[in-house]
C-alpha cells in the first residue's frame, strides 16, 4: 500500500473528514492546506491577512503562497515515511510543483464522488455548526466552479493512480470503502 496519498474531490465530498481518518489509521500525518491556511486566518499571521479575503470569495490562494507552506510542511521529518495530503494540489500548476518538490511524490489519489445538491446540503449544514466564513450558498457555488475549472482536470493529469470513490453514504462506509481501494492498490 503507497502511503503517499493524495485526496481528490469537490467541497464538501468528504476529504478533510476521510483524509484525517485515513492518516490516523496509517500513522502519517494528515497535510490539509485548507486546515494550514484557516489556522493563519485565526492567528492574524501575515500570511493569515493575504489569504483571508481570497478564502472567503471561494477562489483559490496564489500558488506561490501555497506551494511555499507545503514545500515547508513536506520538508519535516514526520512526512519521510508518507502523508495524506488534501485539498493540495488544487490545479496543474501545484501538481507541477509538487512533482518538481518531491520525487514519486503521490502513489495513490482517492478521488472522492458526490452529487452537487449533496455537496450543498453537507456544506450548509456546516455552515449552521460552524459558522466558517466560505460555507454561505454563493461562495459554496463559487467553489464548486473553482473545482470544475482547476481541479477536476488533475483526475486525468493522475491518470492510473486515481482510485474513484462513492462519497455517498455514512462516514464509516466512505471510510471502508477507502481502505479497501487503498490495500488493493
Ligand atoms: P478546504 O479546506 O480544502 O475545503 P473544502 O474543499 O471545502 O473541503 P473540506 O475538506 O473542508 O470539506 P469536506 O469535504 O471534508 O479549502 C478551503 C479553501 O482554502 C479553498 O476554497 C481555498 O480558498 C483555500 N485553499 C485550500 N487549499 C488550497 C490550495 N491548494 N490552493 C489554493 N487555495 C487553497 O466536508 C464537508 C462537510 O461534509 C463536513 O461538514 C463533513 O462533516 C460533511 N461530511 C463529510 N463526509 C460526509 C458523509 N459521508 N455524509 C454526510 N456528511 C459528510
Amino acid at each position: 500500500m503507497s502511503r503517499r496519498i493524495l485526496f481528490l474531490g469537490p467541497p464538501g465530498a468528504g476529504k478533510g473528514t476521510q483524509a484525517a481518518m485515513i492518516a490516523s489509521a496509517l500513522h502519517i500525518p494528515h497535510i490539509s492546506t485548507g486546515e494550514m491556511l484557516r489556522d493563519a486566518v485565526s492567528r492574524g499571521t501575515d500570511l493569515g491577512k493575504q489569504v483571508e479575503g481570497v478564502m472567503a470569495a471561494g477562489d483559490l490562494v496564489s500558488d506561490d503562497l501555497v506551494v511555499a507552506i507545503v514545500d515547508e510542511r513536506l520538508s519535516q521529518s514526520d512526512a519521510n515515511c508518507g502523508y495524506v495530503l488534501d485539498g493540495f494540489p488544487r490545479n496543474a500548476a501545484q501538481a507541477e510543483a509538487l512533482n518538481d518538490a518531491v520525487i514519486n511524490a503521490i502513489g495513490t489519489v482517492v478521488l472522492l464522488k458526490a452529487d452537487a445538491d449533496e455537496l450543498v446540503s453537507r456544506l450548509m449544514k456546516r455552515a449552521e455548526q460552524e459558522g466558517r466564513a466560505d460555507d454561505n450558498e454563493e461562495t459554496i457555488r463559487r467553489r464548486l466552479q473553482v473545482y470544475d475549472a482547476e481541479t477536476a482536470p488533475l483526475v486525468s493529469f493522475y491518470g492510473d493512480a486515481v482510485h474513484q470513490i462513492d462519497g455517498i453514504g455514512g462516514i464509516d462506509d466512505v471510510f471502508s470503502r477507502i481502505m479497501l481501494a487503498l490495500v488493493a492498490f
